[in-house]
Formats: structure tokens, sequence, C-alpha cells
């Protein structure tokens, strides 16, 4: 098989492997991915000239690239995701298994052959700053140009991994062919045990960016257990108050439930005016381990943000618009005649004409939308307004809260704090979001997401459960656990919270507790704050709305109680005894 360029490692276990992988899809050419600037203009005139992008307009949006995906293939998969355990009891009941052997050969049998008149991208990737003791090394083969460009903003890539690898074979084998994007024949397969990743017949950042959900989450979850180290769903924030020592918190929700707004969350004017700041760590995805100081520090394993265009404006998100303005790549929003984007939810009004995302004429009259409502913006961490001045730090930033958060128009509080690590990873286990009228076209039904790590668990969710109790039982000085519910409704079906920017007022909170200070009162669900414990200035909220945020009902608790165990039959024998006893407790309590 030809190289197309010099090949830039001598670790011989990666070279003997990246020529078994061409040897079985047959590409015309390998080419290894060094991760320059000139790398970088070259593949995208590549891309241009295959099709798989576009340039839009270079003086407005300089950099910045529009492509768009096969309509079968815009979001993740999760029915075609396997994980692919020796042991099937070991991918647990919330994941799809697959033997390993059979896996291996169906996916090879796919591949066999795939890659002819194309080239396979050797794409080497850090999932972390470099040189952190928390970071990872990926290797994707990948004969898709359009998932290299996204590689190369979404981690560390090119040379730099194998300069980090060294001759070391601890690097994720990520695999990855678009074959004929076939959605009968994708699959997005796992196999914790071997550190392998194959995703064939799909071209999808979800499914195909393979350092994001696949390595940062259901490989680096299973290997966090077994290496004392947690691999969550959770943004990273840090919060600097007028004094200005920062505090750092991550968060954990389910999709569409504003995790990329909080990271890069803008304070309102009257907490602006005191002082306080927000910085952002990152949007999605944390990894955390015990620092020497007995503190959980955390890093973001990326290096870009993968964010869904829809509704991000001026209000909901002005720094992730301001991200986006270069070197991003937009997917599937639609494109206007001037070679700009758009997509439902961004200010000012639509463009009169323009190409939607399925590559058809639009206008405002249109019935179908312009953008998808799952497309994306890839766009360097970097270019962000509030990046954290941590970001690149290979030490992380240490943890002093951990937030779950779910969608609920009743029943869970604004705020509150879990009354010790045991508690919270109650909190966290039975975290739920109601789905919207527009997702499924039923309201109020609740969808049970432990953790948000629902579609990405590497194993087993009991087992998964087991790992947060022993990481409370060896962290010294463990993060206070909150969880946090932006979406409380009046009988009127309307939010009671103004949400966006106001959050913060519930995270200084947050922040008060972890500093011994923040008035609370005590329920049996944990610390909610006392009505005059949440800074409210200049806040339109009546003093009934603000106890209605906060209360706790125990009709309402008793019914949650009830959907909470349901979960816990599905999870069987490996569901914790002490998940089962904090449910008997709170059961007692509410009776
Ligand atoms: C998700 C994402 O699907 O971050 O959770 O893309
Ligand atoms: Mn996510």
């Amino acid at each position: 098989m030809a190289v197309a360029n010099q090949i830039i490692t001598e670790n011989k276990i990666v070279i003997n492997w990246v020529n078994e992988i061409a040897e079985l899809c047959q590409p015309d050419k390998i080419y290894y991915c060094d991760g320059s600037e000139e790398e970088k203009q070259k593949l995208t005139e590549e891309a241009v000239h295959l099709g798989e992008v576009e340039y839009l307009n270079q003086e407005k949006l300089p950099g910045c690239l529009y492509s768009r995906s096969d309509i079968n293939d815009v979001a993740r998969t999760e029915h075609l995701t396997y994980i692919c355990t020796r042991k099937k009891e070991d991918a647990g009941p919330t994941n799809n298994w697959l033997d390993p052997q059979q896996a291996y050969q169906k996916l090879h049998d796919t591949l066999r052959g795939s890659m002819k008149g194309r080239t396979l991208y050797v794409v080497p990737f850090i999932m972390g700053p470099a040189g952190s003791p928390i970071s990872k090394i990926g290797i994707e083969l990948t004969d898709s140009v359009y998932v290299v460009l996204n590689m190369r903003i979404m981690t560390r890539m090119g040379k730099i991994a194998f300069d980090q690898l060294g001759d070391s074979d601890d690097f994720t084998r990520c695999i990855h062919g678009k074959v004929k994007l076939d959605i009968n024949h994708r699959a997005i397969a796992h196999f914790p045990e071997d550190n392998t990743i194959i995703s064939v017949n799909t071209a999808y950042g979800g499914n195909a960016l393979l350092g994001k959900k696949c390595l940062a989450l259901r490989i680096g979850s299973f290997l966090g257990k077994t290496q004392d180290w947690m691999a969550e769903h959770m943004l990273i924030i840090g919060i600097e108050t007028p004094k200005g020592d920062i505090h750092y918190i991550t968060a954990a929700f389910p999709s569409q439930c504003g995790k990329t707004n909080l990271a890069m969350l803008v304070p309102p004017a009257p907490l602006k005016k005191l002082g306080y700041k927000v910085w952002t760590v990152g949007d999605d995805i944390a990894w955390l381990k015990i620092g020497p100081d007995g503190r959980l520090w955390a890093i973001n394993p990326e290096n870009g943000f993968f964010g869904v265009a829809p509704g991000t404006s001026m209000k909901s998100n002005p720094n992730a618009l301001k991200t986006i303005q270069k070197n991003t790549i937009f997917t599937n929003v639609l494109k206007t005649p001037e070679g700009t984007v758009w997509w439902e939810g961004l200010d000012g009004d639509p463009p009169k004409e323009g190409t939607n995302w399925k590559g058809e004429p639009w206008t405002p009259a249109s019935k179908d939308k312009g953008a998808h409502p799952n497309s994306r913006f890839t766009a360097p961490v970097e270019q962000c307004p509030s990046v954290s001045p941590e970001f690149e730090n290979p030490k992380g930033v240490p943890i002093s809260a951990m937030i779950f958060g779910g969608r609920r128009a009743k029943v869970a509080p604004l705020v509150y704090e879990t009354f010790n690590w045991e508690r919270g990873v109650y909190a966290g286990a039975t975290m739920a979001s109601e789905t919207t009228s527009a997702a499924t076209g039923q309201v109020g039904v609740v969808r049970r997401d432990p953790m948000a790590m629902l579609p990405f668990m590497g194993y087993h969710v009991g087992d998964y459960w087991r790992h947060w109790l022993n990481m409370g039982k060896k962290i010294k000085h463990a993060p206070k656990i909150f969880h946090v519910n932006w979406f409380r409704k009046n009988e009127k079906g309307d939010f009671i919270w103004p949400g966006f920017g106001e959050n913060l007022r519930a995270l200084l909170w947050v922040i008060e507790r972890c500093q011994g200070k923040g008035q609370a009162q005590e329920t049996p669900i944990g610390y909610v704050p006392t009505a005059n414990a949440l800074n409210t200035e200049g806040l339109d909220l009546s003093k009934a709305d603000l106890e209605s945020l906060l209360s706790v009902d125990s009709a309402e608790w008793q019914e949650e109680l009830k959907g909470q165990v349901e979960f816990f039959d599905k999870v069987g024998d490996r569901c914790p005894k002490e998940i089962r006893e904090i449910h008997a407790s709170l059961t007692k309590s509410f009776a």
C-alpha cells in the first residue's frame, strides 16, 4: 500500500496495526496526519475537491467550512451502538451487546475492501492537555477527510500525540469506515476489554469522531473503573468571586438541557457589576482523577465544541456565537446565498432564501426546517471568549462541587445539596428528564438518564454506580454533590425560573455551601436554600414563585420514588444495596 507522506512515528505497534487495517480495507493510499497548518490547508482543499465540505464566505466567516451529511446520517444511532464485552451481563441492561468474536468478524467483513479508491488517514490524537497524567492517546484510522478536519478541532491531533505515545502500545484503536453510509449496516461497536472501537457506515460526528462519545465516555468510563478515575458527561466551569478566588464545578445534564449554554454563561448585569466571572473549561465531558492533595481534579479531554446550532443566539449563548465566527465547521445548518449560515432560533429575521440542510431551496415560507434540529458547529475551545486560563493546565482544575440536573416541571426544586457523597450518587443515579412535545408528541414523560450517561456507559449500569460509590470512599476531600432543576413550571405551564445567565444565582449558593456558608433548610432529599439565601436582586420573581421553586412536596416525591424503583428493578442484581437502602429511607421520610 502506498504511503502518501512520511510515516511520522517509529512505533512498530502502530505501524503494524495501520498496515493490518489497510490490508483489510484496501485504500489507495495511507496518509499519516501531523496536525500542521499546511496540512490543514491541503486536507481542506482535498475535502472541497471530494465534495465533503464547501468554503463559506471567507470575508465574513474566515476559515469556516460548510458540510451537509447524508440525510439518514444526522444523529447518534443508539440502537446501532454496541458494547462488546466477553460476558453479555457485563454490558448490562442499558446497552446493546454483541459477542466480540462475532462483532469483529462482521465488522471486518463490512470493512473488507471498502476503502478502494479512497485514502486511509491515520489520525493520532490526545484526549486532554499534552503531558497531563489524566490524558489518553487514541489513533483513529478513517477514510473521511471531514472526520479528519473535525478531529483536528476536537482533539490535540497530529505529531504531538505520537510524541506523547513514544513506543508504547497504550492507545485506543479507533477504526472508522464510511463504507456506503448504509443505515442498514451501520454499527458503532466498542470493545472495552481490547481498548478498541469500530464504527462503520456512518459519518455523523457523535458516531464517527471517535475521540468524543466513543473514547472519552464509553471506553473512558470502562478504563476509569479499572484505573480509579471517572469519565463523565459533564461540563466544567470556574466561577470567580469578587475576591478573585475561583471555584470549579462540574455539571451533568441530559441532552437538550443547556449544558453548552451553562458552560459559557455570561453573568447577568447585577452580578457582573459585583465582579463575578465565569470561566469555561469544558462543555460536554469531564475526566476526573484524585490528585496528590486528596481532592478530585478534572480535565476537559476535548479541544473543541461540537455544539447544537439551533437555539444558539445572543440571548441563549452570546459566547458560543462569538466562538464560531472563524475556523468553524458547520454541519447541516442553512446556507445563505452569500455564503453565511443560519438556523432556527438565531437572532434577527431569517434570510429571505437559502439552501436547507438537505440541499434543497428554502424560504421562510417552506414547511421544512432550514437547519436540521441536530445541526452542529465544530469550533476550537481556545476561541471562546470565556475560555479558562487553566484549560491547558495538565494538572486540571480542583473540583469543589458536582451538579446533577434534569428537566422537571415539578418534583425537583431549583437547587439542593445532597447530605453526603452516597446521597449525591443517589441523586445522579435517579436523574430524570421530561420529554417535550416537540420531541415525542407526549409532554411530561419521565425518562431516567443516570448521571446523563445512559447512552454512554461502557459497562453495566449497576457496576458504574458501584464505581461511583467506591470513588467516594477513596477521595479524601470529595466535592459536595448538588441537584438543580431550571425547568419548574407554574399552573399556567410557564417556566418559573428565568434560566440562562440567571442560573448563576443558584450556582453562587452552591459555592457558598462549599464554603460552609449559605442558609438552608433540611428536607428529606437534602438542604434546600431558604427563600432569602438566593440573590434575586433585579429578578421579576414573586415570593410565591420563589417558594414554589424551592418546595419539596411529599405527594410528588412519593410518585417519584415509585418511578425510581422501576428503574432499579431494571438494573437488577447489580444495583448497589446502598441505593436500595436510600430509597427505603426516603420512602419512609415521605410517607
Ligand atoms: C450529545 C452530544 O449527544 O454532546 O450528548 O453531542
Ligand atoms: Mn453530550
